[in-house]
């Protein structure tokens, strides 16, 4: 395909999409926005010539459908689980996300909320800014520390291996639960989530959502961390079961969580908010100018390699067999 046939063909923006991603996507091919990804927003004419769509939501089967020209959903993250993507494997829909480019981002976030959760920075320096220090005197000393942790890692991928080299510098022990065990890698594996939680007394997770993932994390995985335990999402709310999380802070059957990621984003279970030993995160993990930039060359570079190489170069795994249509 020439760059003049490539500028012809329509890509869908449904809702608010990253700035640097729309001025691509609208000098190399011809973008269609609509307010959200919503099949009765789609008109005749989109039904006749979308080709792609850069996602930043859920794209859900009922869309797809109502495209029958869509070749390729190209997802703007890593983690797609909004995207249905077994129904685009059996249409023969290329999806493709944004690994990498974010891995040390989110595992510099996910350091950062595991020291707020347990050394309450956060409320620290509201003491300072609210003229407590000046008042009252110092803050109180964290009932919590790092020091002497045994962290668990749920979810032992890109993401999961970067924070554990980060926690290695901290000297801490580490441990681990994917479905299958990390060739090569020396840190203790546990084939069951609850084996992970009984052997360490921190758990950071950054599994990726779906159904495999569930609300895994629930009431009786935190009581297996015990009342020192802690708890950091940094992959998906729905792996956690949050009313079950809410119960055990409050019972003191943990000790903290510290949360970027909630189950209905962007609302946060007003009991997560209330409790004093919760540090909570809008969903920041990957989110600096340098990184959502990257992000955004990702995504629109694979629907350029797509039309103009018939080739996508992050395509997920249920999909990488895709070949473009002649
Ligand atoms: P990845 O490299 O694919 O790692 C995912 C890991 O989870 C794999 O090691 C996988 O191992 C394990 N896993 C998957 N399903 C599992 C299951 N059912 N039970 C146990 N382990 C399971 O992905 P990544 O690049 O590290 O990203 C991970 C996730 O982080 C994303 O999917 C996304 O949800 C989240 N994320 C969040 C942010 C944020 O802003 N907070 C930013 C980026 C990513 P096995 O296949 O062997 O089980
Ligand atoms: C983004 C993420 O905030 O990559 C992911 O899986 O969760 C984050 O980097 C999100 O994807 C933006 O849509």
């Amino acid at each position: 395909m020439t760059k003049t046939e490539q500028q012809a063909v329509a890509i869908l923006v449904p809702g608010q999409f990253n700035d640097h991603a729309v001025g691509r996507i609208d000098g190399a091919f011809s973008s269609v926005r609509i307010e959200r990804a919503d099949p009765s927003l789609v008109t005749d004419e989109m039904r006749l010539t979308v080709r792609g769509i850069a996602a930043f939501g859920g794209i859900s089967a009922a869309l797809m459908d109502a495209l029958p020209k869509l070749e390729i959903i190209a997802n703007f993250g890593v983690g797609y689980d909004s995207v249905d993507v077994r129904h685009a494997a059996r249409r023969g829909i290329m999806v493709t996300n944004t690994p990498d480019v974010l891995t040390e981002e989110v595992a510099d976030t996910a350091l950062g909320l595991l020291i707020n959760t347990i050394r309450e920075l956060p409320r620290a320096e509201a003491w300072l800014r609210d003229g407590s220090w000046l008042r009252n005197g110092n803050y109180p000393l964290s009932r919590l520390t790092l020091r002497g942790r045994h962290i668990g890692i749920f979810g032992m991928g890109r993401i999961g291996l970067a924070i554990a080299r980060r926690l290695d510098a901290f000297g801490l022990s580490i441990a681990y639960h994917n479905r299958r065990r990390v060739e090569g890698l020396s840190y203790d594996y546990h084939p069951t989530l609850k084996g992970l939680a009984e052997a360490v007394d921190t758990l950071i997770s950054v599994a990726p959502g779906g159904a495999s993932t569930e609300k895994a994390v629930n009431a009786e995985i935190l009581s297996a961390l015990g009342p020192n335990g802690v708890f950091v999402n940094i992959g998906r709310g729905s792996t956690v079961d949050e009313s079950a999380l809410a119960a055990a802070l409050a019972s003191g059957s943990i000790a903290a969580a510290g949360l970027d990621v909630f189950a209905d984003e962007p609302n946060v279970p007003a009991a997560l908010l209330a409790a004093p030993n919760t540090s909570l995160l809008p969903h920041v993990g990957s989110a600096s100018q340098h990184t959502r930039r990257a992000m955004a060359d990702l995504c629109v570079d694979n629907l350029v390699s797509w039309f103009s190489q018939r080739k996508a170069l992050t395509p997920v795994p249920e999909t990488a067999n895709v070949k473009a249509r002649p």
